[in-house]
């Protein structure tokens, strides 16, 4: 019988590495869909073969018991959020539902279904195996660098406070009620896949656009801002690498290197042959109420414990967004000028 998984945030850019990843290793994956129709579904499907779908939302307690119910996963993976930082100011409260308690209630689903007493840490008749998806934003004004699974955290923004809940009641159900619960303190991991709102495809879709004549601008905030970037397919091993171990820890996933938005500006640009500072803008739109300036990830932990290491570097990974987007591009472009010749 193959191992069987059920996966939070499947349309999300990790949700579909995840599940490539999991069904070569032989794993049956699920993964949770909410909304009527959520149009993203189809374009995972396109992505991900042999992928299933169980409707749910982390917003709906009911609807989690019941996905469990009906899939009786082996393995949970906790990738749905609201996880852009700027919309969490704007959406304060619906990130702590979804971010914070739908945690929670992932973890209780668990834990009922379990028939596990919430009164007794009995331990649970059938061990689900559980993963949390925990961020590098929870550690917000660095209290040292790099940052560690011991670094205390001081997060900055709305989304970092809700990932820092989610952290702890992950814990909390680990050390109470026996589970194998654990989170993963993964710093940002960049693909073609990522959406077009955060930093490094914003600037990788629109680098090619300016290449290909389809813009004039790269509009952006602060270029100062330093991070330890990866690539998503690297870190998704290491998700996988924490639930299939002896005991139940929290880990650091990132490279131990730090860039600034302005390197990954001058990469981008440099990859199509243009010079950044003729095509990019400062717009006070794109700076944050509260920012985290640096982020550097110790992974020692990681390597010494999973034999998780990272792959692709950054200049390699931001050359290799600039071309897909270029190639994606194109490929639209071409496209239109073939529909506006087709009578429909
Ligand atoms: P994305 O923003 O690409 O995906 C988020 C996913 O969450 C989407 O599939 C979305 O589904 C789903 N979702 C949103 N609201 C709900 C809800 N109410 N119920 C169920 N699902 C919901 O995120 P990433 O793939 O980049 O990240 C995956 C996880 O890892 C997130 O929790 C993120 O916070 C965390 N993380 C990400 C890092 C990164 O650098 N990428 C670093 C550290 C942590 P829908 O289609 O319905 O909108
Ligand atoms: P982050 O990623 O907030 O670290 O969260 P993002 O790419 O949005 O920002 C990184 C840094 O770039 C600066 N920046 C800009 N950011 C955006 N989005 N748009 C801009 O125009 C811009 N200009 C400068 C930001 O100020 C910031 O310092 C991501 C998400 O995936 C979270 O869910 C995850 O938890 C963390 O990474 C680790």
């Amino acid at each position: 019988m193959s191992r069987r998984a059920l996966i939070t945030g499947i349309t999300g850019q990790d949700g579909s590495y995840l599940a490539e990843h999991l069904l070569e290793k032989g794993y049956e994956v699920w993964g949770l869909v909410r909304g009527q129709a959520n149009p993203r579904r189809s374009r995972v499907s396109r992505l991900v073969h042999d992928l299933r779908f169980v409707e749910g939302d982390l917003l709906d307690q009911s609807s989690l018991i019941a996905a469990i119910d009906r899939v009786q996963p082996d393995e949970v993976y906790n990738l749905g959020a609201i996880s852009y930082v700027p919309l969490s100011w704007q959406q304060a409260e619906l990130t702590g539902e979804v971010t914070g308690l739908g945690v929670l209630r992932m973890l209780e689903a668990l834990r009922v279904v379990s028939g596990v007493s919430s009164s007794s840490s009995s331990t649970p008749s059938r061990q689900v195996r559980f993963y949390q998806a925990s961020s590098s934003e929870m550690f917000g004004k660095v209290a040292e660098t790099p940052q560690s699974e011991t670094t205390v955290f001081h997060p900055r923004s709305p989304y970092g406070v809700a990932k820092a809940y989610g952290h702890f009641i992950t814990r909390n159900y680990r050390e109470s009620f026996g589970m194998y619960a654990v989170s993963g303190i993964l710093f940002n991991h960049e693909s073609p896949r990522r959406g077009l709102e955060f930093v490094t495809r914003k600037i990788s879709h629109t680098v090619a656009k300016i290449k290909l004549g389809l813009a004039g601008e790269l509009k952006l905030g602060n270029l100062d801002a330093r991070r330890d970037w990866g690539f998503a397919g690297d870190y998704v091993s290491a998700m996988h690498l924490m639930l299939v171990q002896d005991e139940p820890r929290d880990y650091v996933v990132g490279t131990g290197i730090m860039h600034s938005v302005r390197d990954a500006v001058r990469i981008a640009f440099g990859a199509v042959g243009l010079d950044w500072t003729r095509y990019v803008v400062v717009d006070d739109e794109f700076v944050r109420p509260a920012e985290v300036e640096t982020l550097c990830a110790d992974p020692t932990r990681a390597r010494e414990d999973l034999g998780w290491e990272p792959r692709l570097k950054f200049e390699e990974l931001m050359t290799m967004m600039v071309e897909a987007d270029l190639a994606q591009l194109t490929h639209a472009q071409k496209y239109d000028e073939y529909s506006a010749h087709v009578d429909w």
